[in-house]
């Protein structure tokens, strides 16, 4: 579709969410990588967020958004009950001129609207390590939060998201497809994940083992999926609920460490700036643990390292995975942008396994 169309489409979207209301401006918004999202701005200062949603990656669009009103409504019934304010802790999913939490454009885009967390912000990076403790908190909330939902009512919006051993697969795959002749080039690449093959197997196999639970999780669980309060600059909101479903505790713990935790952004191109930053890391764990609030095991606990290492090794070889497949999937904004977040991958889990005692005994630290 082009751009002139998407644009036409958007205006059919905002009829259907706003009615008559008078729009001053719907511009572009965000950083995420997988939905268009637009800010959009009534008469009178009024904001919402309006997103076409990705059709490539969300097959079930429909499935998805019965998942989001499902979590919302248990969310605002939980946030109610403990004296919270459900406008601001939880989105609120609008409904669109027919009733439903989404409008299907003629095309067969579908587009949802949300009320805009107002006087907050989301960050692309922890400006002090406080901030990073209150994602963490508010993390850990959350998974509090949906312990007592059922897991069952939920549909697996992307299947296998975080099955690691599954993605090695299509990894493999794309290596030997080589659709566009980029293989050769990035062989060292390939070689790396190769050599973490085992790595990328462990945690699977401790589910799988029984060792550690399956439980209701984010699985998306990046810094910018949180917002934080504009002046107090608390947790108060976690946002990008499209791949709530069953998961692994640690991974959520991980995902947030892969991307918040690097001291440079997921697609620095000076790799020297690349890190982990151990300082972080602390923050993290203890911000986890505490927002959690006691309902991780013994092994989770013992295991979140593993969880970072995983998240970070799997997150690298999917976007290694989509250079391979002509960067496909994930949003990129110039060329080699798969291949750059690759590289910061890849040098993250170098650090991590040079300080990996150092993680362990701050994760026993905080046990
Ligand atoms: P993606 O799946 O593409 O990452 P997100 O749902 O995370 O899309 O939205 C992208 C960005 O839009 C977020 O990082 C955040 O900055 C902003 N955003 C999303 N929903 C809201 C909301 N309800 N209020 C304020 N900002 C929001
Ligand atoms: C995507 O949607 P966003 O930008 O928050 C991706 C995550 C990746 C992340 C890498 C549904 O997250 O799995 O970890 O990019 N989301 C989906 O930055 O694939
Ligand atoms: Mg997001």
């Amino acid at each position: 579709m082009t751009h002139e169309e998407c644009c036409r489409k958007k205006e059919d979207a905002i009829k259907a969410f706003f009615g008559d209301r008078k729009v001053k401006s719907s511009d572009r918004y965000g950083n995420g990588h997988i939905n268009d999202t637009f800010l959009v701005i009534t008469e009178g200062e009024v904001r919402y967020i309006l997103q076409r949603m990705n059709s490539d990656v969300f097959k079930d669009p429909v499935g998805l958004m019965n998942n989001v009103v499902l979590v919302t409504d248990y969310l605002r019934s939980q946030i109610v009950a403990r004296g919270g304010d459900p406008e601001r802790e939880t989105l609120n999913p609008m409904k669109a001129s027919d009733g439903k939490a989404y409008y299907r454009d003629d095309n067969g885009f579908y587009w949802r609207a949300y009320t805009f967390i107002t006087d907050s912000l989301s960050l692309d990076r922890a400006r002090t390590p406080e901030d990073f403790y209150e994602s963490a908190v508010a993390f850990g909330r959350f998974s509090g939060l949906m312990s007592g939902f059922d897991a069952k009512l939920l549909k697996e919006t992307i299947p296998d998201f975080h099955n690691t051993p599954k993605r090695y697969e299509a990894f493999e795959a794309a290596v030997a497809e080589d659709k566009c002749g980029r293989a050769a080039s990035v062989k060292a690449e390939i070689d790396f994940y190769r050599s973490h093959k085992a790595d990328m197997d462990y945690c699977a196999g401790l589910l799988k083992a029984g060792v550690i639970p399956l439980r209701v999780t984010h699985n998306d669980t990046k810094l910018n999926n949180i917002m934080l309060d504009a002046k107090t600059g608390k947790g108060i909101c976690v946002i990008d609920l499209d791949t709530v479903m069953p998961g692994l505790s640690i991974y959520d713990f991980g995902d947030s460490i892969r991307f918040g935790a690097n001291t440079a952004a997921e697609d620095e191109q000076d790799l020297s700036r690349v890190s982990l930053s151990t300082e972080l890391f602390e923050s993290y764990v203890k911000g986890y643990l505490e927002g959690v609030g006691g309902a991780l095991t013994e092994d989770e606990i013992r295991l979140l390292p593993y969880g970072a290492k995983t998240m970070t090794l799997e997150c690298g070889m999917r976007f290694l995975t989509d250079y391979l497949q002509g960067d496909t999937y994930f949003m990129v904004h110039r060329e080699g942008h798969n291949l750059d977040r690759t590289r910061t991958q890849i040098k993250l889990v170098e650090d991590m396994e040079r300080k990996w005692e150092e993680m362990g005994a701050i994760v026993r630290k905080y046990a």
